[in-house]
């Protein structure tokens, strides 16, 4: 005799809430790139930020580990329809280089070895909810999906999570990344579908 009655499966069947809509899970970590993947040590790393007045602020990776990395278990999102559950990494959050530089500005465009771009508003990348990440897993971050740092945006679509990213421009109106200029939405939450920009 069954243990559980038909009915009780079947509530638990009902849809993952922490499953945005039009999204699956995805066990594995799918690579998606516009090109090749550069190669860029660590002791070459330079991270900026370009302020408003064009002031520019740079960090070596040394720079950035003594800003305080800390560890992140997060859900992860992409375009494409797959969400990973409980992703973990180890960064350091962008609130403490633009604590570091005492710069604020409206909106940001993340820019990257290779020439990606993608931009973010302000209130995105402010208050603990995007790092630089530069390990994946408890291992150093492979280059295919980004290392040796990348952006990490959780809460929006994967695609605004830069990887190879090199640098913040601070930015007083919003300018089209890569893939926004494509046709990509300009904010890319994944709980409101913002998938596309409508025409
Ligand atoms: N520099 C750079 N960053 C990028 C991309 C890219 O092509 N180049 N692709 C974006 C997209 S569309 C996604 S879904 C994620 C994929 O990250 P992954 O390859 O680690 O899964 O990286 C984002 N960041
Ligand atoms: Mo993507």
């Amino acid at each position: 005799m069954a243990v559980f009655s038909p009915g009780f499966r079947g509530r638990r069947r009902t849809t993952n809430p922490a499953l945005p809509p039009g999204q699956y899970e995805e066990h594995g970590f799918p690579v998606l790139s516009a090109g090749i993947t550069p190669r860029i040590r660590e002791d070459d790393w330079r991270f900026s930020l370009t302020t408003l007045d064009g002031e520019k602020r740079e960090w070596t990776w040394a720079d950035m580990l003594a800003l305080g990395p800390e560890t992140i278990t997060t859900d992860i999102h992409c375009v494409t329809s797959w969400s990973k559950f409980g992703t973990s990494w180890r960064g350091v959050s962008v609130d403490r280089f633009l604590d570091a530089a005492g710069a604020d500005a409206p909106y940001v465009l993340a820019g990257c070895y290779g020439g990606y771009t993608t931009n973010l508003p302000m209130e995105d990348l402010r208050g603990g909810k995007a790092w630089v990440a530069f390990e994946y897993d408890g291992e150093p971050l492979r280059p295919e999906h980004g290392g040796p740092a990348r952006l990490l945006v959780p809460h929006l679509y994967f695609w605004k999570s830069a990887k190879w990213v090199n640098s913040l421009t601070l930015l007083e109106r919003d300018r089209a990344g890569f893939w926004e200029e494509l046709g990509y939405h300009m904010h890319g939450d994944p709980w409101r579908e913002e998938r596309y920009r409508s025409a």
